[in-house]
């Protein structure tokens, strides 16, 4: 008898711990599971636009930068969103949605996780994420002049968000990074060019819509600050814990971290205070985005990147975009690619024991 009491209390603790959207579909709902039970596990590796391109090509059918280095895909795929808003069929970053569409099912048929960001463009002035202008937020909050414009915005993501289906028509959950870096004060959405009201405002007023008006289910939600140096720091702009799946921040060795042990410390003593704050609010930590653009360390995955994350209970990590070489000879890369300096090291990464890519995600089975 007391078992069948114990076994049932159990069950509803279960099921009282859902996401924030309380109709999240089962897979959506698995998923949110899923990432908590492997937070004592192992980490997700992740990379940005993986499928779709990296140094030196474009397009080439099951290709991928990090399968070339070590016969693995990664576990987690990044996507990006930006200019859907305009009904344009190609991202900022140059993806047409329909091959993103394509990309994201071929990688949740593999057991893969999907993140998607949205940079989206500046609704008051029409200009870019990067161009901010005081009363943006305000202006698409209800009552705001563009807050009817952003609803059709909205309307945008949620139709695509609703396309990505698996192949028994079941929706394909996705980690939604709304308005990431929002501490920092480079897009309209963040540090000064809005009040942390505003945002909240404007946070509850985002997920609501896609949930309770679009009825989109397949949705969880991260919040995703930039660099931060204490807890409430990084809680200044927190919407509330009924609002948040995913606490994350993005990091990257450059600027006044570009030393190895500058960025080591800095990474190891963030993730420990967002361990802290995730497991307060019992949400799931991330490395939302990371990066040392052009890799010129040829052990830095062992000796700089993996001391600082792997002590700690984190569901994952993304590394950003391999844009490639630019016309002006500028690159833009954060995995390594087949001989690149970092190749070697990379692979002994890919085998230590926290983290995970495409082979052990399947594994897991992070949708049952
Ligand atoms: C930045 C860079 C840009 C890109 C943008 C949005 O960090 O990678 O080249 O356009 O992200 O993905």
């Amino acid at each position: 008898m007391f078992f069948f009491f114990l076994l049932s209390h159990m069950l509803a603790l279960a099921q009282s711990d859902l996401p924030v959207d309380k109709k999240a579909t089962r897979e959506t709902v698995n998923l949110y599971h899923n990432l908590k039970k492997l937070v004592k596990e192992g980490i997700l590796f992740g990379h940005q636009d993986d499928l779709a391109y990296g140094v030196g090509w474009r397009y080439i059918p099951g290709k991928s930068d990090i399968k070339d280095v070590t016969g693995d895909y990664p576990a987690l795929y990044g996507w990006e969103l930006g200019r859907i808003e305009l009904d344009h069929s190609v991202n900022l970053d140059s993806v047409p949605f329909d091959k993103m569409k394509e990309f994201i099912q071929e990688g949740y048929q593999r057991g893969g996780v999907i993140t998607i960001s949205w940079h989206l463009n500046n609704p008051l002035t029409g200009n870019s994420a990067w161009q901010p202008e005081p009363g943006t937020v305000a202006s698409i909050l209800p009552g705001g002049e563009k807050n009817a414009l952003y609803m059709t915005w909205l309307d945008k993501v949620a139709s695509f968000m609703q396309s990505l289906r698996g192949k028994g028509g079941e929706s394909i959950p996705v980690i939604f990074r709304l308005f990431h870096e929002l501490n920092g004060s480079w897009f309209w959405w963040g540090g000064k060019n809005c009040t942390a009201e505003e945002l909240k405002r404007l946070w509850h007023f985002t997920v609501s819509y896609l949930r309770d008006q679009k009825n989109v289910h397949n949705l969880l939600y991260a919040y995703n600050t930039d660099r931060f140096s204490s807890q409430s720091d990084y809680m200044e702009r927190y919407p509330g814990d009924d609002w948040v799946d995913i606490t994350g921040f993005d990091i990257y060795q450059a600027n006044n971290i570009l030393k190895n042990e500058n960025f080591i410390h800095e990474l190891d003593a963030t993730l420990s205070i967002l361990e802290n704050i995730a497991g307060q609010r019992k949400k799931i930590p991330a490395l939302t985005e990371f990066g040392y653009n052009g890799l010129p360390d040829s052990s830095w995955w062992t000796t700089v990147f993996l001391p600082a994350i792997e002590h700690h209970k984190i569901a994952y990590v993304l590394a950003w975009r391999n844009a490639g070489y630019k016309p002006s000879g500028q690159h833009e890369f954060y995995v390594p690619f087949k001989d690149q300096l970092s190749a070697n090291d990379f692979v002994k990464f890919h085998d230590s024991p926290p983290m995970i890519f495409q082979k052990k995600v399947s594994d897991l089975a992070m949708y049952k």
